[in-house]
Parts: C-alpha cells; sequence; structure tokens
C-alpha cells in the first residue's frame, strides 16, 4: 500500500491529504471550516472572539466534531480509507486541551455507534482551549522567568523567552486561577498530540517540534526541563506525555476508524507535529539552505538550523526539525487578519486587493506608512489596540493596500536579519500565497525571487509525508515528488523597487522605534 493520510488542525480549518508516495500524486483533498461548516459553535474564525485581556480560546469539541465530519464526508466520496498505510498530522502550535483520567479509558471504549464529541466531552477538565493567539499571560511568563533566574535561562534552555502563547504560561495560568480543575487534570495535550492520542486509541507523546513551542522542554537533550516544569505548576512532570522523535510511529489506528470509516485494522499510525514543523517539510525545506515565509491566519518565517541559534531581541524560537536537527520559527500575528481587515475596510475582493488597488501605488507609496497591528503583535512584541498610519491624510484604497503589505514585509526583514542568513530564494505557502501581488511585495521587500509549490497546503502535505517517513519513506525521495516548485510562477524581484525598498527599510524601522519605543 503506498497511500498515507495527512491532516492538519489549524486555527480556522481542519485539512486532509491523501497522497500515493508511489506515483508521487495527491489522490484526494478536503477540508472543514469551522465557521462555516460548523457555524452552530458560533466561531467564526475558529476561536470565540470575546476575550478578555487577550484570551483566545477555542472549543475543542468543535475539533472532534470536524474530524468526524471531515472522515464522512471523505468516505460519501467514495474515497476507500481501507487502503491508507498510515496516517499523521499537524496541530496549530501552542494550543492546549486538559483532560481528566478518564481519557485513556473513553479513548479505548470509543463505539462506532456514536461521535467523538458525544464520548470524549465528559473527558475534558477545562471545556474550552487556549490558542496560539492568546497574550494574556504575560504575569506568569514574568513569574516562570524570575523562578529560574531570568528569561536568558530560559531562552538557552527551550529556545525561547517565556512567551504568552506558548503552554507553559498558559497551564501557569490555569493552575492559578482554577486550582481544582488543574488537579482534576490527569494530562495535558497539545492539539497535535491530542489528535495523535484519538487515531492511535491512547495517550501518545508529543513531538520535539511542537514541544519545543511549549516553554518546558529542553532542547540539549529534548526532554522535559525539571527547572521550567517545577517553575510552572505543581506536578506537572505527571500530567505530561513524553517527549519523542517525529517519526515515532503509535501503533495500528484505533479501532473507532476501522469500524466507522473502514480505515485497515493494520493503519499504522505516527505522532502528530505542529503546523510550521509540519509545513519546513512539506516545503522540501528540512535540510539548512531554504527559507519558507507561510502566509495563513499569522505570517510565519522558518527555516531548518544545523544548531540552535537564539533571536537576541527574544522574538524569534528554535524548535525541533521533525528530520532531525533545529528549525527556526519567527511568528507575525497580524498576518492575514490585517491584511483582511483592509480588504473588508475598503470593500475589496481578493482579486481587487491585489489587481485594482495594489496596482494603483508605486513602491514606497510616496512615504505612506503603517504599524499594521491591530491586535497585540509578537513580533516585536507589542501591546496595541490598532493600527497606526504614519500620515494622517485619507488613505485611498491603493495606498492601504500597499502600506500594509510594505509594512508587513520591511517588519519580517528588518525581525528575521538575527537568523545571519541571506536567503538567495524565498519559498511561500499558506491561503495567501496565491496572491501575486502578494508574493511581488515579498520578492520586492527582500531582493530575492519567490516560489511557490505545485502542491499547495503544505503543513497538510507535510504531515502527510511525515506519515510516509514514520513507515520508513525517503526523504529526498518524497521532497522531489511533492515539494516541487511550481512551474511558470516566479516572481522575480524588480531592481527599482528593491533599491526603494533599501531606502524605505531604515525610515520604517525609525517610524516603529518612535511608535514602541520600550
Ligand atoms: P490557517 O492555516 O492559519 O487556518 P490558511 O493558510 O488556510 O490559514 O490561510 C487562510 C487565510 O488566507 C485567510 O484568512 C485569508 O485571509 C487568506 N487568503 C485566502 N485567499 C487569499 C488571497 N487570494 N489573497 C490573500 N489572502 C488570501
Ligand atoms: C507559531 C504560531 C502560529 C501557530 C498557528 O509559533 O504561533 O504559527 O502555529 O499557525
Amino acid at each position: 500500500m503506498s497511500l498515507v493520510l495527512g491532516l492538519d488542525s489549524s486555527t480556522q480549518s481542519l485539512s486532509a491529504v491523501i497522497l500515493d508516495t508511489e506515483k508521487g500524486i495527491v489522490v484526494a483533498s478536503h477540508s472543514i471550516n469551522f465557521g462555516d461548516d460548523l457555524a452552530h459553535y458560533n466561531q467564526p474564525h475558529g476561536y470565540a472572539e470575546a476575550g478578555v485581556r487577550g484570551e483566545i480560546h477555542s472549543n475543542p469539541l468543535m475539533w472532534l466534531e470536524a474530524l468526524d465530519l471531515l472522515l464522512s464526508q471523505l468516505v460519501r466520496e467514495n474515497i476507500d480509507l481501507s487502503q491508507i498505510a498510515a496516517v499523521s498530522g499537524s496541530g496549530q502550535q501552542h494550543g492546549s486541551i486538559y483532560l481528566k483520567a478518564n481519557f485513556n479509558d473513553a479513548l479505548r471504549g470509543l463505539t462506532a455507534q456514536s461521535d467523538l464529541k458525544t464520548q470524549l466531552a465528559n473527558c475534558l477538565s477545562r471545556l474550552s482551549s487556549p490558542i496560539w493567539m492568546d497574550s494574556s499571560t504575560s504575569e506568569e511568563c514574568a513569574e516562570i522567568a524570575h523562578a529560574v533566574g531570568g528569561n536568558k535561562i530560559v531562552c538557552s534552555k527551550s529556545g525561547s523567552v517565556a512567551v504568552e502563547r506558548f503552554t507553559g504560561p498558559q497551564i501557569r495560568k490555569f493552575a492559578k486561577t482554577d486550582p481544582d480543575s488543574y488537579s482534576e487534570t490527569g494530562t495535558i495535550h497539545l492539539v497535535s498530540s491530542f489528535f495523535a492520542s484519538i487515531f492511535a486509541g491512547k495517550t501518545v507523546a508529543i513531538d520535539h517540534g511542537d514541544g519545543a513551542g511549549m516553554n518546558l522542554m529542553n532542547l540539549s537533550d529534548l526532554d522535559w526541563d525539571q527547572d521550567l516544569l517545577r517553575a510552572t505548576a505543581e506536578d506537572l512532570g505527571e500530567k505530561l506525555p513524553p517527549c519523542a522523535p517525529s517519526n515515532s510511529k503509535s501503533g495500528p489506528i484505533s479501532h473507532y476508524f476501522v469500524e466507522k470509516y473502514g480505515f485497515s485494522p493494520t493503519c499504522e499510525t505516527i505522532i502528530w507535529s505542529g503546523d510550521n514543523p509540519c509545513s519546513l517539510i512539506g516545503m522540501g525545506a528540512a535540510s539548512p539552505g531554504k527559507v519558507v515565509i507561510s502566509l495563513g491566519t499569522s505570517d510565519t518565517l522558518f527555516a531548518a538550523m544545523p544548531a540552535p541559534k537564539t533571536d537576541p531581541n527574544g522574538f524569534g524560537h528554535v524548535f525541533g526539525n521533525p528530520a532531525g536537527g533545529y528549525m527556526s520559527l519567527i511568528c507575525f500575528k497580524n498576518g492575514s487578519l490585517a491584511r483582511e481587515a483592509i480588504k473588508e475596510k475598503y470593500e475589496l475582493n481578493w482579486d481587487s486587493f491585489e489587481k485594482d488597488a495594489l496596482s494603483q501605488t508605486p513602491a514606497g507609496n510616496n512615504g505612506s506608512m503603517m504599524l499594521p497591528f491591530y491586535e497585540p503583535e509578537i513580533t516585536p512584541a507589542i501591546d496595541t489596540e490598532g493600527p497606526i498610519f504614519s500620515s494622517d491624510h485619507h488613505y485611498s484604497s491603493g495606498e492601504a493596500v500597499r502600506a500594509v503589505l510594505e509594512s508587513q514585509f520591511l517588519n519580517m526583514r528588518t525581525h528575521s536579519d538575527w537568523l545571519g542568513v541571506s536567503p538567495s530564494r524565498i519559498f511561500i505557502t499558506g491561503g495567501a500565497s496565491e496572491n501575486d501581488g502578494i508574493a511581488q511585495v515579498i520578492a520586492n521587500v527582500f531582493g530575492v525571487p519567490v516560489d511557490r509549490l505545485d502542491v499547495p497546503g503544505s503543513a497538510t502535505i507535510g504531515a502527510g509525508m511525515r506519515a510516509a517517513l514514520g513507515l520508513g519513506g525517503d526523504l529526498a525521495d518524497l521532497e522531489s515528488k511533492f515539494s516541487r516548485p511550481k512551474e511558470g510562477r516566479t516572481l522575480e524581484p524588480d531592481p527599482t523597487s528593491c533599491d526603494t525598498y533599501n531606502e524605505v527599510l531604515p525610515k520604517f524601522k525609525a517610524f516603529l522605534a518612535e511608535q514602541f519605543t520600550s
């Protein structure tokens, strides 16, 4: 059997691809959008909108319902799931699910006569899951850093300073604010290890890629760090699954999926990883040399690293590379959500955003800039209530579209300097990467050609490739089949615009520093 299934539970959707690893083709793909397809949860973008002081949570039952819905729709489309040899997946990073001690028994006792949501609902010791957009744990970050002797130590151990959205500070906040429910919690899972456990029918490990996004794993031995565990919450070591390499097998698929959806009982499950580590694999960037920009709900910039190197400003991160070694990751929270805000304000669609608005204005926007932070930003760490414009004249739609894009990518260039990598080519992925206007601004700001891959959805594809790697597949072979650049779609930088951006860059940095001096 040469078919593998890759899933991606992201902020706004749950997606699946089936890859034929011999023929090198995508046999099927399907997606459930939380806002549109599961509108009864009232989480139009995949999370509850009205958070208190930066709290952003999702409903884990919505994720479970999405999984049953996705698989039943694949079966209804006559996709034969019995031919799948292995399953793995990708999850939005940092989000956590809190489960009572009955979780393992409930997984073992799942029956195909009912669904996952109904059968697992009473395993939750916390009804909602904080996700990566949550910025409510500054106090807990400071406490963790203080307890281990400062953020320099947190960073040298875990690859990141204590970060609001990371799972450790989120766990600490839960333990402080709801100690009874915390002590009732038997296991804390990441989105990735939660789904992986459901497929395996038992609690499985957290992989080194996603585990590094918790402020709890020590990068030197890739295991839980006892000082960080102690600084975070009582008895935390007992509530976490073990850490394991990303290609670990977790046994045959749970009987639930065999009986309900016709999977083969011999289908192997491979533990899941985070969406950015999976994307690194899907983009063919697992070996050092390629720089990837992912334009999803957030924008991220990442690259494989031979040895861990940390960001002196504390904004960037080091994660485990699912193929071994390390990767860097820099997350810009105001990605698609900021572009969407401008699109909606000027009543544009993505086509007119690019063709009518962007094309009206020249590179450099005649000096009109903006700081495109609609929500508290991660890179740089800024607590803001809204965007700031450099000029108080009314921006036309063309000026506003150009301002949001130029400032996003000038900010990205500024805050990826510490990697010390001069890319000769950038690979882009994610929902917004299809937009040629956006891709051209990236090419011009960074001054290098920009490529996309033949097959869209690098996190989902990467999850499928990881399923194949778990069965012993060859990375170079899989990359040659699924991570090929799309022919005829390379965007070359325009030399005149590149010169303009080299001149604008120091002005943008000064504007940013002027507004946010801390
Ligand atoms: P995530 O994985 O975080 O859920 P995706 O990678 O699926 O996100 O990207 C979804 C985002 O892509 C949407 O929020 C939307 O703003 C953006 N998007 C989709 N199509 C376009 C387009 N043609 N141009 C610009 N942005 C787009
Ligand atoms: C990475 C991050 C986001 C999430 C959601 O640190 O917070 O990219 O993984 O995609």
